[in-house]
């Protein structure tokens, strides 16, 4: 009731806009038949025609909304080729601003057709799954915006009709979340009142994403939900497996693989090879990382889908009952961040099930880099840890010194809907759901800033090569920041120097015959070469070498570092740990 109230109260404040779609007779007859579903009707109208054969009948049922116009093989862009123009400096120029403004090469995306194909991009078994189109409950595809550029928003759309079967598709909610753009205003609504089964619906204030996505779901008629972002394009057969599992097993939130389309270049870069899971960091990053092989082991077969830890949080479908039952969203969250993770963390421990469907793609536009401030972004995981992660949260807030510190708001409703739905506690879910993931000791006074006696100003410090890759350089001693990430180690029972702000975590290690220390993978043995003693006296003895860690100014790459020198009672050999400045 109160969730009914709330989106109520939303609705008044929002204005919608629906236009009626102009239809030739035979599309208004389905679209009359799509409107008002009778079972008994609808079986008639999907049962096998006189003289049809099966294949036919099939081609008919999977018949999308709007059909793809043709366009010739050599296209710019089409079948997901990668495009680069040859443009005159003027026109440069205009490409470079485009990507200022909107992250994404929308001058490029521009020049690209709306309805351009993507190669066929998913396991070969997928093509041949057969479909009860008869039983298969119908969908309505949310898509929240913000500044979308045209082209890109467009696409999501057209792709959206072009690849769903229309039987199956209710409605294309697109909700505007207060964008000041002209090109989304009406022009927009002028362009969308031509499109079929479209709706728009504008916030008249900055909602977020959260809120914006439950703004078009209170208006959703479709027993399920489908959430994209605005710059997406759908594969080929992308809906039919996810209301298939959906029927199958209310409680399943499904989730298409997301394929990468470049910001750059549009090459549409997925493939049929087995796709990712989600998972993320203490630092509450979410992460991508491949199936384990207990997840394996229990799919039956390669086209079965795969649970998920965590989603990536745009695309996927839920039924709108559950979604309901669940809790929505926590309406308490802005702008961007963190929603993805609470919800995975509320499915999984409320006892529903996360999953990816392999043979469901959908593409997405990864921008360069992010295209509006998402500075809410803290307090949104903050809001999350806070309600469902129990004690662990402090392993969380260890490693993110502000996050302590950010004020969150008020979580008492989310802290009852759990208690109301009787969810399991966070151990439950790393035991059950998240195996995978390495939960650190942080034994006091053994985690945090690793100081010298010596030089008490510097610290421990490792900046690994890039975002995706944690190994490979060397670990140095840097002013001390205060601020956890690349000055956060922990030292553990194992005898481990860990950097594990990250995942996969790193393991402090030196290599035979060197003298600094590098960062390698942590395994489930600590190798030899990994192993430090930290003694009493606070020396830290590398056991493989006997020797002892001494802070040196200059290392041979000319900055400050940890070295191994020969055991001596120096100050510049002892060694502690401080949680924070
Ligand atoms: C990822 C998700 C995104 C969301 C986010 C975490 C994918 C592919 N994308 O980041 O869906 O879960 O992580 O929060 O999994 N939007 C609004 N109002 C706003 C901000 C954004 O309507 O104030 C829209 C935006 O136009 C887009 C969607 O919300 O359609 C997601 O935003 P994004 O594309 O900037 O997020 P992304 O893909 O970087
Ligand atoms: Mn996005």
């Amino acid at each position: 009731l109160a969730l009914l109230a709330v989106a109520a109260a939303t609705l008044a404040l929002a204005s919608v806009l629906w236009r009626s779609p102009s239809l030739g007779p035979e599309e208004r007859a389905l679209q009359h038949r799509v409107l008002q579903p009778e079972p008994a009707g609808a079986a008639a109208a999907v049962a096998q025609r006189p003289g049809e054969s099966e294949e036919e009948r099939l081609q008919r049922l999977r018949r999308p909304v709007y059909p793809r116009p043709w366009l010739p093989p050599s296209a710019l862009g089409e079948l997901g080729r990668a495009v680069s123009l040859q443009l005159d400096e003027t026109s440069k120029k205009l490409q470079e601003e485009s990507i200022q403004r909107h992250q994404i090469n929308t001058y490029l995306s521009d020049r690209i057709s709306l309805h351009r194909r993507l190669p066929e991009r998913w396991h070969p078994m997928c093509k041949e799954k057969k479909y009860d189109y008869e039983n298969l409950p119908q969908t309505s595809v949310v898509i929240a915006f913000y500044n979308e550029a045209w082209s890109t928003l467009l696409r999501t759309v057209y792709s959206v009709l072009e690849t769903s079967p229309d039987i199956l598709l209710k409605e294309v909610i697109l909700v505007d979340d207060y964008s000041d753009r002209e090109h989304l205003k009406e022009q927009l609504e002028n362009h969308l009142s031509d499109l079929p089964k479209v709706r728009l619906i504008r916030a008249n204030k900055r909602e977020g994403l959260v809120r914006a996505r439950l703004l078009g779901a209170s208006i959703a008629t479709g027993e399920i939900l489908t959430f994209l972002d605005c710059h997406c394009e759908c594969h080929d057969g992308w809906l039919e497996p996810l209301l298939e599992r959906i029927h199958e097993e209310e409680s399943a939130v499904v989730c298409p693989v997301i394929d990468v389309i470049d910001w750059n270049t549009f090459e549409y870069l997925g493939n049929a090879g087995e796709p990712q899971i989600g998972g993320f960091d203490w630092r509450l990053v979410f992460t991508w990382h491949v199936v384990p092989q207990r997840e394996q082991k229990r799919r039956r077969s390669q086209i079965d889908v795969i649970r998920s830890p965590t989603m990536a949080g745009g695309l996927f479908a839920v039924n709108k009952r559950y979604f309901e039952y669940l809790g929505s969203y926590d309406t308490g969250m802005e702008v961007w961040g963190g929603e993805n993770l609470e919800f995975s963390f509320r499915i999984w421990q409320c006892g529903g099930s996360l999953e990816i469907h392999p043979c469901s793609h959908v593409g997405h536009v990864f921008p360069k880099q992010a295209p509006y401030s998402r500075n809410k972004a803290l307090a949104n995981s903050v809001r999350a840890a806070e309600v469902w992660m129990d004690e662990y949260k402090e392993i969380y807030y260890h490693r993110n010194m502000h996050a302590r510190k950010e004020p969150y708001g008020d979580v008492t409703e989310r802290l009852q809907l759990r208690a109301k739905l009787k969810c399991k506690n966070f151990k439950w879910f790393l035991d059950n759901v998240y195996p995978e993931l390495h939960v650190p000791e942080d034994r006091p006074g053994f985690f945090g800033m690793l100081k010298n006696r010596g030089m008490t100003d510097y610290c421990f410090d490792y900046n690994p090569p890039s975002e995706n890759e944690i190994t490979g350089s060397q670990v140095i001693l840097y002013p001390c920041h205060g601020m956890g990430q690349n000055q956060f180690f922990e030292y553990t029972k194992h005898n481990e120097i860990r950097y594990n702000t990250r995942q996969p975590e790193g393991c402090v290690a030196v290599d035979a015959g060197t003298d600094h220390l590098t960062m390698y993978l942590c395994s489930k043995n600590a190798p030899e070469n990994q192993k430090f003693i930290f003694k009493e006296d606070g020396s830290l003895y590398h056991v493989q070498s006997k020797k002892c860690l001494q802070a040196e100014a200059k290392a041979s790459n000319g900055s400050p570092a940890p070295l191994l020198r020969t055991c001596t009672d120096s100050k510049y050999q002892q060694w502690f740990f401080q949680e924070r400045s």
